[in-house]
């Protein structure tokens, strides 16, 4: 592994036929599921950003609130830390971030500022959005979260700041997310912290039209799931014969994604040497997406070990993103 700015790169990549692996469980399946982390190849991720910038889809908007308003208070709550290393989990394009750090420094503070994420092209536009200066230093991690925090872990005793935005934690059912958080923790020391995006519960309405955007970039964000198959392992699915139905279960509480099958057919994925059979109206799952109550959001800290110091939310309370420390802070 080996770690950067612009001319260097940390890289820790995925096995390369795990994607296939997954389609051929998730087709398998009964029901057939496949992971959402698989939306996210170069036109997903285009896509998602198209999903941000919609009326409809409220989380983006309203956590850029929340940050610009967060970055004033936040030194105050990191015990006047005047040197931080932020290590941000799924940086994405850093727009949402610049805020954070922008207000940080501020205040004075010097940062080594480490953002991990999988995609390669997302961390070439996030170096275009973000540069260095005497008090911010980039440098970009390609691969696996714990890996780079890790790696950042070895390589500077500095407090930490881990920043995992976005609700992306929403993508993960309660038992993966507290396993995923008791990681985060054995990772961390005590005088580190952690800001996590939450989208939290609110009228089943809201989040089914921010899920179901009349311009219809989140049909197009579920049906690039079937044409990444078609492109990445010589699958023939017929995007027409799915439709992408979205909705919020208020008993999981979470927004469900699903691709129903339109007709009884066949698809034969190449790569895999193997047809799979769907039947008329039979769901492909695709994604959960949890909303959180402050108490729900709490309950989850605790079970992981953390300490709640505090809730950021913004002016309507859809979002939170919340400040986890280590029990001795208040
Ligand atoms: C990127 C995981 C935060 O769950 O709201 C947007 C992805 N899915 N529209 C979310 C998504 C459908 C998004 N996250």
């Amino acid at each position: 592994m080996k770690i950067s700015n612009l001319e260097t790169e940390t890289r820790v990549s995925d096995r390369p036929d795990q994607f296939a692996l997954d389609v051929l469980h998730g087709l398998s399946a009964d029901p057939k599921s496949l992971s959402s982390k698989y939306f996210y190849d170069d036109y997903g991720s285009e896509l998602f950003q198209k999903i941000t910038g919609e009326k409809e889809y409220y989380l983006t908007k309203c956590e850029f609130e929340i940050l610009d308003r967060l970055a004033g208070e936040l030194p105050s709550l990191l015990d006047e830390n005047q040197i931080l290393d932020v290590i941000e989990f799924g940086a994405g394009d850093g727009h949402k971030t610049k805020l954070l750090l922008d207000g940080l420094l501020k205040s004075g503070m010097k940062i080594d500022y480490y953002p991990v994420d999988i995609s390669e092209k997302a961390m070439l536009l996030l170096m275009k959005n973000i540069y260095d200066t005497d008090y911010l230093k980039i440098n970009g991690v390609v691969g696996d979260y714990f890996a780079g925090l890790r790696h950042v872990q070895s390589i500077s005793s500095k407090p930490k700041l881990v920043l995992f935005l976005g609700s992306s934690i929403g993508n993960m059912e309660m038992a993966e997310a507290t396993a995923f958080l008791k990681v985060l923790k054995r990772n961390l020391k005590s005088c580190d912290s952690v800001l996590i995006g939450f989208d939290q519960k609110k009228s089943a309405e809201i989040l089914n039209r921010a899920y179901n955007d009349s311009a219809g970039y989140t049909t197009q964000f579920n049906l690039n799931i079937l044409e990444r198959m078609n492109r990445e392992l010589g699958a023939n699915f017929d995007l027409q014969h799915f439709q992408h139905y979205g909705f919020y279960n208020p008993r999981s509480g979470a927004m469900e994604s699903h691709l129903i099958s339109q007709r009884d057919q066949m698809v034969y994925v190449q790569d895999l040497k193997r047809s799979f059979h769907f039947e008329r109206f039979e769901p492909l799952h695709l994604e959960y997406s949890f909303k959180y109550l402050p108490s729900d959001i709490e309950a989850l800290a605790e079970t992981a070990g953390f300490t709640s110091i505090r809730h950021f939310t913004d002016e309507k309370a859809y979002f939170i993103d919340s400040l986890w420390g280590f029990g001795t802070l208040i």
